[in-house]
This record gives structure tokens, C-alpha cells and sequence, in this order.
């Protein structure tokens, strides 16, 4: 029996980095899970695995968190054993391009608002109102650093992860009373497809980020949320800020030369 045995976490973003290897950690300690991302084949590849290795109940479903309507005809069209959702893991989320905020691209602006800061919020929206008819429930955001400093050439996203933060925070003011715990894991730099997603599938530039540095893995991060979620119902952790110990900011990283 894991800790987790017969608890529903459902996961943005769980087709990679960070949101798969939750589902994975999550898994192994016997949760059931509902998987969420726009990949539906990588999606449906990794539910059979997971459902296969760790002898759990597995839904999955495409889900664009940009877009509200499929958001909210996810959420509602959840079966009604699915719909008691216990742990929500607001992971999904992208940084794209790295330009002065002058030169800066404006659909990549629009793609990380849309994404990071309003999709996370529409599915909250949804996911709410169940967890607080319960009376019990946990959303584990995914921040950053650098929703804590600004660095040059992040603005935007940066700017996002502020109000990620800022969400977490106005989360738990506006949650504790209602019996809702909110927690936010806020790592450096994470060896994930996050990068070359930044630098749009330019391996090279997204492989120099991580030059002469250990980075964490994303099994570093699920870790931590499972921390979050497997303290005693009396705790909540606020917050986890989670870096490499090569790396004290966004811009303090020490780097072995060859
Ligand atoms: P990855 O690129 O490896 O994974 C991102 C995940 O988000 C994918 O599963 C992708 O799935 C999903 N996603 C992106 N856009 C959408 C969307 N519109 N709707 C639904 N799902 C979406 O990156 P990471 O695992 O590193 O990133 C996960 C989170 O961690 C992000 O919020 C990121 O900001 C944060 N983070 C990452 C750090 C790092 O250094 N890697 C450090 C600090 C925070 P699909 O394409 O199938 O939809
Ligand atoms: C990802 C970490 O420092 O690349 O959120 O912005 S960083």
C-alpha cells in the first residue's frame, strides 16, 4: 500500500519533465491519476505504462489548459468517482525565447501568459469548487525562481512566475478556511525539454544552459512534491524553493570549465 493508495491527483502538463515525473512518483505511491496535456499519443503511451507498472487507475484526457471551454468540458465530463479529485498539480507551463523586452516577441508573450498564468488559473477554477464541497483538497503549483527575481532577458517569464506566485499566495489566504491546502515547488534549472522548448527545438543552445553544471531532474521535483502532498493533514508547505547547488540565482551558477 503506498501513501497515496486511492487518492485522485490530477496532473497538467504530464507528458514530460517535470508533470511526467510526478505522475510516475505519484504512481509508485499508489495514487490514482488523471493525466492532462495537449500530446494525446504520448499521453495514452505513458497511462498504459504507469497503469500497467504500478496497478493503478489511470484517465486521461487532451487538455489545452489555454483553452477555457475544453478546461471546463474536462473537468465536468470526469466521472463521478473521477470527480473527487484530491490532489491538483498545476504543472504545465513553458518559457519561450529569451530577448530584451524590447525586441520581444509578442505571441511568445501571449503563449506564456496564456499558459502559465491563465490556464493555471481556469483550471483551478474548475477543480475549486469540488475539493471545496469536500471540504478537503491540495493544489501543488509548479512556480520558479524566477517568479522570485527578475533576470535579463526573462521578463515575461518571469513576469508570469511572479503572478504564479502571487496566485499561490492569494490561493492560501483565500483557501485555509475552507480546508484547502496550497503549495508551491519553485525550482532552478531542471534538465528537461523546457529549454528547447524555449529556444524552439534549438538542441544545441538549450544543451549550453546546462554547461559544466549538474542540474536537478525533474525526479528531483517530484520528489519535493511529494513531499508537499504526503505531510500529515495538520501541515501545509507553503513553499519549496529547490535549485541546483551549483546555482544561487537565476545568474549566480557556477560552472566547471573543461
Ligand atoms: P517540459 O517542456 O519538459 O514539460 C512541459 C509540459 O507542459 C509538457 O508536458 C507539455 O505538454 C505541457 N504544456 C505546455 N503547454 C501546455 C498547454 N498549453 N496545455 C497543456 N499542457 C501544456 O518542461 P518542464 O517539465 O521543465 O516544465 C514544467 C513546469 O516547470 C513549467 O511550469 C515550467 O515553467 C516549470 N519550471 C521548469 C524549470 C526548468 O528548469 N525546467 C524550472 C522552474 C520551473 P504538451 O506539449 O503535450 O501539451
Ligand atoms: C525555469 C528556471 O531560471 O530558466 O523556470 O527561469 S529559469
Amino acid at each position: 500500500m503506498g501513501r497515496l493508495s486511492n487518492k485522485i491527483v490530477f496532473i497538467t502538463g504530464a507528458t514530460s519533465g517535470i508533470g511526467k515525473a510526478c505522475a510516475e512518483a505519484f504512481a509508485n505511491e499508489g495514487a490514482n491519476l488523471i493525466l492532462t496535456a495537449r500530446r494525446i499519443s504520448v499521453l495514452t503511451k505513458l497511462s498504459h505504462s504507469l497503469s500497467k507498472k504500478y496497478k493503478i487507475k489511470i484517465y486521461d484526457a487532451q487538455l489545452d489548459v489555454r483553452d477555457k471551454e475544453e478546461v471546463k468540458s474536462v473537468v465536468t465530463s470526469l466521472p463521478k468517482e473521477w470527480k473527487k479529485i484530491d490532489i491538483l498539480i498545476n504543472n504545465a507551463g513553458l518559457a519561450r525565447g529569451f530577448s530584451d523586452i524590447d525586441e520581444g516577441n509578442i505571441e511568445d508573450w501571449d503563449e506564456m501568459m496564456d499558459t502559465n498564468v491563465k490556464g493555471l488559473l481556469y483550471v483551478s477554477r474548475e477543480i475549486l469548487p469540488l475539493m471545496v464541497k469536500r471540504k478537503k483538497g491540495h493544489i501543488i503549483n509548479i512556480g520558479s525562481i524566477a517568479g522570485h527575481s527578475v533576470y535579463p532577458k526573462g521578463n515575461v517569464y518571469n513576469a508570469s512566475k511572479f503572478a504564479v506566485n502571487a496566485i499561490t499566495r492569494a490561493m492560501r489566504l483565500d483557501l485555509y478556511e475552507k480546508d484547502i491546502k496550497i503549495s508551491t515547488v519553485d525550482p532552478g534549472m531542471v534538465k528537461t525539454d523546457f529549454s528547447i522548448v524555449r529556444f524552439r527545438g534549438n538542441k544545441e543552445r538549450a544543451e549550453k544552459i546546462y554547461e559544466g553544471i549538474k542540474p536537478l531532474t525533474a525526479g528531483d521535483i517530484a520528489d519535493a512534491v511529494l513531499y508537499c502532498a504526503t505531510r500529515p493533514q495538520h501541515i501545509n508547505i507553503d513553499e519549496i524553493i529547490i535549485t541546483p547547488a551549483a546555482q544561487a540565482s537565476a545568474i549566480h551558477i557556477k560552472r566547471k570549465t573543461k
